[in-house]
């Protein structure tokens, strides 16, 4: 099942939400829209790209946090970090030429208990994740029931540490992902306000890492999305949604006894029990559904007259529009000759 909203200004985000058979649920952020952009000039290569003749787009970062208040079975739940390691073992079972010794990987887990030492990154060569993990509350086979956070696509974090504009108030975009104890007075990681005060913002997301004991605690995870943007000649006219997209998941980690989307209903089964003879199948009382979704009406708009079918142009038309309006210049909806001028003058230097 899939969950889309859209955020709808002039870069708009569709937020996604996936839940998978399996019990892994996807959280996904795409961008889209019009570049933020500036005037191109050629010494300033190094901070951007010209993408039309005058015009330059800027590097920049996203970061989007997100607050996942996860309970795995139950509130006592713990931060398993799992990851993998060389090691050099001598076999003595083994009479090669070059000796018993062999070199081989092994799994180490490892409870982290500091609140301090949450502040995490992915590892490197993505050998290894973090869990949230109940350890009194152990699966069939004895291992404790849990949720994994796996990066998906673009799974990174800010770029710039230590300037003035960020000094305290962005501290939740230094990780890929963070967990801390679970407080009512820790709601959010960052405020509205947080812009404004640099040094002492209305919420410092380091002061939630106080050093407290994380182990069998109820717990909350701060996962972080967002895109390295170095803008390019393809963001013209809008930042293409599949490769600006950022994704993590949540998926079971020994959370079950095996794969639960074998219990799905409408799995179907074949059985050609006799070579030749028809099979026989089991649809499991499901009918076959078709979701033809209805016929998309032509477009037309409702609001003002539409220009041929450059979006871009009646955007900025309806941002004119709209000021003037606000500003107390009527604007006669049947005569918009002088704004077509203008527009046309704006798109020819555009
Ligand atoms: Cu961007």
């Amino acid at each position: 099942m899939r969950l889309s909203l859209i955020h709808s200004t002039s870069y708009p985000l569709v937020f996604d939400y996936i839940f998978h058979t399996d019990g892994t649920i996807e959280v996904r952020v795409s961008a889209s829209g019009y570049l933020q952009s500036t005037f191109w000039e050629a010494s300033q290569a190094a901070y951007g790209t010209p993408i039309r003749e005058h015009t330059m787009g800027s590097l920049h970062d996203h970061v989007i946090n997100f607050k996942v208040d996860l309970d795995v079975a139950g509130t006592d739940n713990s931060l398993l970090y799992t990851h993998t390691v060389q090691e050099e073992v001598i076999h003595p079972w083994l009479d090669d030429d070059w000796g018993q010794t062999v070199i081989q990987q092994r799994i180490v887990h490892e409870y982290i208990q500091d609140e301090n030492k949450a502040l995490l990154k992915f590892p490197e060569n993505h050998r290894g994740g973090y869990a949230i993990v109940n350890q009194a509350e152990p699966n069939r086979w004895g291992v404790p029931r849990g949720y994994a956070i796996r990066p998906g696509y673009s799974p990174i974090y800010n770029t710039v540490v230590g300037s003035k504009r960020l000094l305290h108030n962005a501290n939740w975009a230094r990780y890929n992902l963070a967990i801390s104890r679970r407080k009512d007075t820790e709601p959010s990681s960052s405020s509205t306000w947080n812009l404004n005060l640099p040094g002492t913002p209305m919420v410092d997301f380091h002061k939630f890492f106080n050093g407290e004991n994380i182990t069998q605690q109820d717990l909350v995870a701060w996962i972080n999305v967002g895109m390295h943007h170095l803008p390019q000649a393809e963001d013209v006219p809008n930042t293409r949604a599949n490769i600006a997209t950022s994704s993590f998941f949540l998926t079971p980690l020994n959370y079950f006894d095996s794969d639960v989307s074998i219990d799905s209903t409408n799995a179907i089964l074949i059985n050609a029990s006799t070579e030749g003879a028809p099979s026989s199948i089991d649809e499991y009382g499901v009918a076959a559904v078709q979701c033809m979704p209805e016929m998309v009406p032509p477009y037309h708009n409702i609001k003002l007259k539409a220009f041929a079918l450059d979006y871009a142009l009646w955007y900025i038309y309806e941002v004119i529009h709209d000021r003037m309006k606000g500003e107390g210049v009527f604007l006669d909806q049947q005569q918009p000759t002088f704004l077509l001028n203008f527009l046309n003058e704006f798109s020819s230097s555009w």
